[in-house]
């Protein structure tokens, strides 16, 4: 019976925890769908204003479900919606056209 309350306590701060909540959810999706996010390195990107240029640009593409900026690596981490097709040269001609240069594509 301990053992039951134990284990019960501790299912309850997993699920109170909104940081192991997401990465499982994230995890789920990944299996489920095997949806990858592209990354793409991109030149001249140092600050949270050039982040909010290049998602508001890349958002704007219907194919793009999600946009992650991780500005210490200079990376954009893109998520497709299902059966959407984006081609590295989409994604180039959108960063180009938020005043940014693609370094490289990774898939
Ligand atoms: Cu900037």
């Amino acid at each position: 019976m301990k053992k039951v309350v134990m284990m019960l306590s501790i299912l309850g701060l997993i699920s109170a925890s909104p940081i192991l909540a997401e990465n499982t959810a994230t995890q789920t999706q990944a299996v489920h769908q095997e949806i990858r996010p592209i990354v793409v390195r991109v030149n001249g990107l140092v600050c949270g204003f050039c982040a909010q240029g290049i998602k508001k640009r890349l958002l704007s593409l219907s194919a793009i479900q999600s946009v992650q900026v991780n500005l210490g690596e200079k990376r954009v981490s893109i998520t497709l919606k299902p059966k959407t097709i984006l081609t590295d040269a989409d994604i180039k001609t959108a960063i180009q056209q938020a005043g940014y240069a693609v370094v490289r594509v990774e898939r």
